[in-house]
């Protein structure tokens, strides 16, 4: 049988176990590993990935920031820290803007597969804070700007999944 989900505000006809993640601040420690490429754009990332999680509870000395030289870097330092055993969770942050060359498809590609196992290997949630644009402009949006904030997004999402998985537990 095929049962509609509600529209938002209506009322559920069966009632299923939901299990979702709240935004409550962790006893444990967050890292941020953020790559100092562009770094007029991964700052913000920063700030919007501290400022989000100081917002939701998280204390300063509970979270940990990692600087890498380029995105490329970052899954080997996810993984590191993911595997600490010192981490609730890993967000990641960088920026990749497309040159002349495919070489941003290459960076792209490794660090999509290398965050994506680092976290199901590890089984810490890694945050995937990584900018893909075909400009600086997509970028300076996607910082702070009319699209909001990838790192503030993450800092969020890491909060969910940290509970969520507790819960799981
Ligand atoms: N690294 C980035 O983080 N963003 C980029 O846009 C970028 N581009 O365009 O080249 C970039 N390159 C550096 C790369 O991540 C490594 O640091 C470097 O290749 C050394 O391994």
């Amino acid at each position: 049988m095929a049962v509609p989900c509600p529209a938002p505000g209506e009322r559920w006809l069966v009632v299923p176990r939901m299990i979702e993640g709240a935004l409550v601040a962790p006893q444990g420690a967050v890292a941020i590993v953020v790559s100092r490429y562009n770094e007029s754009i991964t700052r913000k990332l920063l700030a919007g990935a501290v400022e989000t999680l100081l917002e939701n509870g998280v204390r300063d000395a509970q979270i940990d920031v990692a600087w890498v030289p380029g995105a490329f870097e970052i899954p080997l330092v996810a993984h590191t820290m993911a595997h600490s055993g010192r981490y609730a969770a890993v967000i990641c942050l960088g920026a990749v803007i497309r040159g002349e060359t495919t070489h941003d498809q290459h960076i792209n590609r490794a660090v999509s597969v290398g965050l994506g196992e680092a976290g199901l290997h590890s089984g810490v949630p890694v945050l995937f804070g990584v900018l893909t644009c075909d400009n600086l402009e997509q970028a300076i949006h996607r910082s702070g700007g009319n699209v909001g904030n990838k790192g503030s997004e993450c800092a969020l999402a890491a909060l969910e999944m940290i509970d969520l998985l507790a819960k799981l537990a």
